[in-house]
């Protein structure tokens, strides 16, 4: 069984909740836990309800569960998830927080992870560990943690995941949200044509995201873009942008720490593209 433990024990991120404790053998909503008592907490800006977030009294209006409901995707990857009086409930298990956190959404909460690979050149030459060659991938440093993560960010109300995946891109690695309309035309002609390409599934369902609880969490559909010969990365200048406050080329390999489960996410592409990882 899938354990997840960033969205246990311990602080909730941007909040003074400490998460009721869940040892590893009680994660499963299958084995009782009889004094179970998760803390309540929903965001005050969740509260107010902009448009990227569910009302709070959301079971009034009987939304559609395990369904499109209008534009919003209120399907999990995970297949069905089950309701607890009338709310979502964690498809992995108990994290010690009812409510929804800081997520907008009751139920699932719906991301996209672009994963861009280059090879670690040294002028025409791989560069090599165990006769292996070294991937790079542009990863950021998120503004709320500082942690390092792949470019993700969630899907809009409609967005296709494959427009999601170069919207995150431009914005938190190009800076995009930044630069004037006719600069901006210029570099999505590039973006888009870089994207085009065959992207490769890498992952699609669950992240285990400090930011999940009970009754909210979040999904990805995490796509690699990987340019062999490092050609049609190279038009792009990375500029930190949005939720990111850094980006750079990254080294793969197993001493990776990233956010939530994106290291999980980069091994998965080094044995894709049979790169270095140990
Ligand atoms: C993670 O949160 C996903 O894998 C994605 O990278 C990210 C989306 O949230 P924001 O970056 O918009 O905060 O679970
Ligand atoms: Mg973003
Ligand atoms: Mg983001």
């Amino acid at each position: 069984e899938e354990l997840h433990f960033k969205c246990r024990n311990g602080l909730y991120p941007r909040s003074d909740k400490q998460r009721t404790h869940v040892p590893d053998d009680k994660v499963d909503w299958k084995i009782p836990f009889n004094d179970y008592k998760p803390v309540y907490y929903t965001s005050a800006s969740v509260l107010k309800k902009p448009e990227w977030a569910d009302d709070e009294a959301i079971k009034e209006s009987s939304p559609k569960w395990n369904a499109l409901d209008g534009n919003i995707d209120r399907r999990s990857h995970q297949g069905h998830y089950e309701l607890e009086e009338g709310l979502p409930r964690n498809p992995i298990g108990r994290t010690g927080v009812s409510g929804r956190g800081c997520l907008g959404r009751w139920g699932p909460n719906h991301a996209a992870d672009p994963i861009v690979t280059r090879w670690k050149m040294e002028g025409k030459s791989h560069m090599q560990k165990g006769k292996k060659n070294i991937l790079q991938f542009i990863a950021i440093q998120r503004k709320d943690n500082k942690e390092w993560a792949v470019p993700g960010g969630m899907v809009d109300p409609g967005e296709a995941v494959s427009e999601t995946l170069i919207r995150e891109f431009g914005e938190e690695a190009l800076n995009l949200l930044d630069v004037s309309a006719q600069e901006k035309k210029k570099f999505e002609a590039d973006l888009k044509e870089f994207f085009m390409r065959k992207g490769e599934l890498i992952y699609k369902g669950y992240v285990d995201d400090p930011r999940n609880t009970d009754n909210a969490w979040m999904e990805t559909v995490a796509m690699n873009f990987h340019d062999e010969e490092g050609t049609g990365v190279a038009k792009f200048a990375l500029h930190a942008g949005s939720d990111a406050e850094g980006v750079k080329w990254m080294d793969v390999d197993s001493s990776l720490q990233l956010y939530a489960s994106h290291r999980d996410f980069i091994k998965k592409t080094a044995e894709l593209r049979k790169a270095y990882w140990s």
